[in-house]
C-alpha cells in the first residue's frame, strides 16, 4: 500500500514548536501573515531575519516526540512506499529517523543566496548579513516558501498523490495552499484519506475519516493498527 503524509505545525506542538493559528501561535510576537511574505522581506529584512533566526535557535532545544517517532517506525517497515511531505521546516523528522521527507516550505537549517541561488546548509543566524559562501554576496535569506511563492517539489508531490492508496494528513489546519487541496486531490484518484489533528481542520469534510486528539497519541495507534501490532 502506497501512502503519502502530508504533516503541518501540529505535528510539533508536542515538541514544543509553537503552531501559527492556535490560540498560543505567534511567533516570537508575529502573525505569520505579517513576516511569511517577499512583501515583508523587502520592506522590513531585519524583522523578518531574527523572526526566522529566533525560530532556527529554537530548534536545539526541542526534540521529536512519540508522532514523528511513529512515522519514521512505518517507514522502517514499509520503505519506499511512504513519503512524508510536510509543510514544517524544523527537522524532527529527520531526527526521529525518516529519510523520505519532502519540506515543500522549506527548511530552517538552510539559506538560500537570492544572487546565486544557492541553497546552502545554515545553522547560525543570517540577521548579521553574512556573505554567501559560494559567490560572496550579501544577499542570504531563509530557504523558506513565503506566501506568493511555489512550494518546493509540486511535481513529486502531485505525482505521489496520483499514485497513493492512502492520504494521511497530520496536524494542519487546512488553510494554506496548495497543501489544503491535497485531500481533494489524492481522492480524485482513488485514494483513501484520513485525517489526525487536534480539532476538524478547514478540509475536515473532504477526508473520508478523522480521528480527533493529540497527534502523539493518534500517530503511534494509527500506525500500530497499520502494522497490524
Ligand atoms: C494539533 C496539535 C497536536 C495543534 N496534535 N494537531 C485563495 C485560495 C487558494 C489559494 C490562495 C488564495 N489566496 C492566496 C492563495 C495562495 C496562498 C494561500 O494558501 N493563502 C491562504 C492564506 C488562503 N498560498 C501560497 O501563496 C503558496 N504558494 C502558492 O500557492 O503558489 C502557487 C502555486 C502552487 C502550486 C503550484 C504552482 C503554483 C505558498 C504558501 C506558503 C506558506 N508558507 C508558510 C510559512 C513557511 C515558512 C515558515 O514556517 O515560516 O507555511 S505560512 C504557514 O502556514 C507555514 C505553514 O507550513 C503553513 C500551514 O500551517 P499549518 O502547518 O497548517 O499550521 P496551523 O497553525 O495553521 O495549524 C496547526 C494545526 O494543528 C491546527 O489545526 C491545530 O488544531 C492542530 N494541532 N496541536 C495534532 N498536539
Amino acid at each position: 500500500m502506497r501512502i503519502v503524509v502530508l504533516t503541518g505545525a501540529g505535528i510539533s506542538a508536542e515538541s514544543g514548536v509553537p503552531t501559527f493559528r492556535d490560540a498560543d501561535g505567534l511567533w516570537a510576537g508575529h502573525r505569520v501573515e505579517d513576516v511569511a511574505t517577499p512583501e515583508a522581506f523587502e520592506h522590513q529584512p531585519e524583522v523578518v531575519q531574527r523572526f526566522y533566526d529566533t525560530r532556527r535557535a529554537a530548534l536545539a532545544a526541542v526534540e521529536p516526540n512519540p508522532a514523528h517517532e511513529a512515522l519514521a517506525r512505518l517507514e522502517r517497515a514499509i520503505g519506499d512506499d511512504l513519503l512524508v511531505v510536510t509543510q514544517n521546516i524544523d527537522d524532527l523528522h529527520e531526527r526521529a529517523g525518516s529519510h523520505r521527507v519532502l519540506h515543500m516550505h522549506g527548511a530552517l537549517l538552510s539559506a538560500l543566496c537570492v544572487a546565486c541561488r544557492e541553497q546552502v546548509p545554515w545553522t547560525g543566524d543570517l540577521a548579521d548579513q553574512p556573505p554567501c559562501p559560494r559567490c560572496g554576496a550579501v544577499a542570504l535569506r531563509p530557504d523558506v516558501v513565503w506566501f506568493g511563492e511555489i512550494p518546493y517539489g509540486m511535481d513529486h508531490i502531485l505525482e505521489a498523490l496520483e499514485g497513493c492508496d492512502l492520504f494521511v494528513s497530520i496536524g494542519t489546519s487546512g488553510a494554506v495552499y496548495p497543501a489544503a487541496g491535497f485531500v481533494q486531490a489524492a481522492a480524485s484518484y482513488g485514494a483513501r484519506t484520513l485525517e489526525l489533528n487536534l480539532e476538524p481542520s478547514e478540509g475536515s469534510v473532504y477526508f473520508d475519516e478523522s480521528r480527533l486528539g493529540p497527534a502523539g497519541e493518534l500517530v503511534p495507534a494509527w500506525v500500530d493498527q497499520l502494522l497490524g501490532r
